[in-house]
């Protein structure tokens, strides 16, 4: 089951069907304590919707934090390890990849998210952007995961690599991250041989990056990335927690405003994008 989050309200899919979510507060579905089985009931009670297609996909959160683990892949850490080591930094990501505790850092307010179909942006103090393609997790206030997503980490590499604390401004601003376009619904591990795929397009042309890994790179179990971001933090509204990118586009490319980036994890569908520079509500 796929749970929506539109501008007309909560829908759940099933079979190709979609149905209307009596609940109309995300937060007490993720807060809800068995949301697959209450999302079950209203598929079993209800008439399909006919109005799903007349409504504009909005990114699934409400009031949570977004959190990252980072450099969970081995393609990870080695383009964080040479894009750092002028700054003499490149030993700590190699430390962290294969040490116990992960790197865990905060991502985003709901405010700063960008939601499917919608603009992410680029800094434009920066000279190096990308985006990072990485499954989310979706966390209930208890520390379970109830769902996944697709999650976009853009990030300035140029301002990370100067200077590994600058890891917050390369990583937290102004719809710096996207979600979507569903919460895939469900406790259960996907499978290692899951892809996550990206594809960046740029004039209305031709793909200029596409990459694709799996989650069989994935060095972490997201059951534990969870259980350490849940270590000393309280989440009163639950939380998602990007998982980390397996994908880094070769070093000279960087993102450019205009272009499109399309990120697909099988099971959930497709996040995309539009890039933009410039103040907030900038169109393409
Ligand atoms: O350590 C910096 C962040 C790495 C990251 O975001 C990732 O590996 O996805
Ligand atoms: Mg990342």
């Amino acid at each position: 089951m796929k749970l929506y989050r539109t501008s007309d309200g909560n829908f759940v899919e099933d079979g190709g069907n979609y149905f209307r979510v009596p609940e109309s507060n995300f937060d007490a579905l993720v807060g809800h304590e068995n949301l697959g089985a209450y999302l079950r009931a209203v598929v079993e009670a209800g008439k399909p919707a006919a109005d799903f297609a007349q409504a504009r996909l909005e990114a699934p959160i409400g009031s949570q934090e977004v959190w990252a683990a980072g450099v969970t892949y081995f393609r990870s850490r080695s383009a964080r390890m040479a894009e750092s080591k002028d700054a003499g930094g490149g030993d700590f990501y190699d430390r962290v990849y294969t040490a116990e505790r992960p790197e865990l850092f905060f991502k985003a307010t709901a405010s700063r998210v960008a939601g499917p179909g919608s603009n992410v942006r680029i800094r434009s103090d920066a000279k190096w952007s990308v985006p990072e393609p990485e499954l989310t997790l979706l966390i209930n206030p208890r520390g379970q995961i109830i769902g996944y997503t697709a999650g976009n980490d853009m990030s300035s590499r140029d301002i990370e690599g100067e200077n590994p604390l600058y890891l917050p401004q390369a990583k937290v601003y102004d719809r710096s991250c996207a979600l979507g376009p569903c919460i895939l619904v469900s406790g259960d591990p996907l499978p290692a041989t899951t892809p996550i795929q990206i594809e960046i397009r740029r004039g209305g042309g031709n793909a200029v990056f596409s990459g694709a890994t799996t989650l069989a790179e994935l060095k972490r179990k997201p059951a534990d990335l969870a259980a350490y971001l849940f270590r000393e933090n309280t989440f009163p509204f639950g939380a998602f927690l990007m998982t980390g990118t397996g994908i880094v586009p070769p070093d000279d490319f960087t993102l450019a405003p205009g272009d499109k980036v399309r990120i697909t994890i099988d099971p959930i569908g497709t996040l995309e994008n539009d890039v933009v520079q410039g103040p907030l509500g900038s169109a393409v």
